[in-house]
C-alpha cells in the first residue's frame, strides 16, 4: 500500500505550463529560434537554465554566460507578469478533490516542482496548506529527469520511495519518478508519457484504486 503521493505542479495542478510556453516562445522568437508546442514538450519539467540551453542550441547566435543569465531573468520577469493574476480559479479541474482524497486516505502529500516560483503559485492558488512538504527547487542540484527532487520529497516525508507514487505531466518528470523507484501516474497523452505506469487525461480522472 502506498503511504505518500508526490505531485508535480505545472501542468498537473494548474496550467502554468501555458505561461511558461508563452514566455519561452517570446524569448525564442526574439533570438531567431522557431518555437512551437512540439518543441515546448521537451521543455516541460526542465529547469530554467536547462530550458534556455535547449532553446539557444537552435539559435544562430552565440552567447556568453552573462547574456544567458540576462535572457533567463527576462523570461522569468515575463513569466511572473503572466502568473501575477492567478487565483484559486486557476486550479485545474479535479486538483483539489485529488489532494483531499489523498489526505482522506491517510497519504502524506508532497510537491516536487523544479520551479523557483512554486511557492508563489501555491499561495496564489490557496493550496499551500494542503502539502506536508514542498521541495524548495533552489536546493535541488539536478533537475528532472534526475530522480533527486522526488527522492528528496520522499525523504522529507519520511516514506521509502517504493511506498510513494508520483503524478506528472512531463516526459522528464515521469522519467524522474521512475528513476526514483516510484509508481508513476502520467497526466496527459499516453503516447507521450509512455514510461508512466498509468496515464489519465487530467486530475478529474484521478482515483485512488
Ligand atoms: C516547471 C516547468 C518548467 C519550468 C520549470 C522552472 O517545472 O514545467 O517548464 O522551466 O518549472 O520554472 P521556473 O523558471 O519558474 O523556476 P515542474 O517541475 O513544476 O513541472
Ligand atoms: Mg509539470
Amino acid at each position: 500500500d502506498f503511504k505518500a503521493v508526490i505531485f508535480d505542479l505545472d501542468g498537473v495542478i494548474t496550467d502554468t505550463a501555458r505561461y511558461h510556453y508563452l514566455a519561452w516562445k517570446r524569448l525564442a522568437e526574439a533570438e531567431g529560434v522557431h518555437f512551437d508546442e512540439a518543441f515546448n514538450e521537451h521543455l516541460k519539467g526542465i529547469d530554467r537554465m536547462g530550458s534556455l540551453e535547449l532553446i539557444l542550441a537552435s539559435s544562430p547566435r552565440s552567447y556568453t554566460d552573462a547574456q544567458k543569465l540576462a535572457l533567463a531573468t527576462a523570461k522569468n520577469e515575463h513569466y511572473k507578469e503572466l502568473i501575477a493574476t492567478m487565483t484559486p480559479a486557476d486550479l485545474l479541474p479535479g486538483a483539489v478533490d485529488a489532494l483531499d482524497a489523498c489526505r482522506a486516505a491517510g497519504l502524506k502529500i508532497g510537491l516536487a516542482s523544479v520551479s523557483r516560483n512554486a511557492f508563489t503559485v501555491l499561495d496564489s492558488l490557496g493550496i499551500t496548506g494542503k502539502f506536508d512538504y514542498v521541495v524548495d527547487a533552489g536546493t535541488i542540484a539536478r533537475g528532472k529527469p534526475d530522480p533527486e527532487i522526488f527522492l528528496k520529497a520522499a525523504h522529507e516525508l519520511g516514506v521509502p520511495p517504493a511506498d510513494c507514487f508520483g503524478v506528472e505531466d512531463a516526459v522528464a518528470g515521469v522519467a524522474s519518478i521512475k528513476a526514483a523507484g516510484m509508481y508513476a501516474i502520467g497526466v496527459g497523452d499516453p503516447r507521450v508519457l509512455a514510461q508512466a505506469d498509468v496515464v489519465i487525461p487530467d486530475l478529474a480522472a484521478f482515483a485512488l484504486d
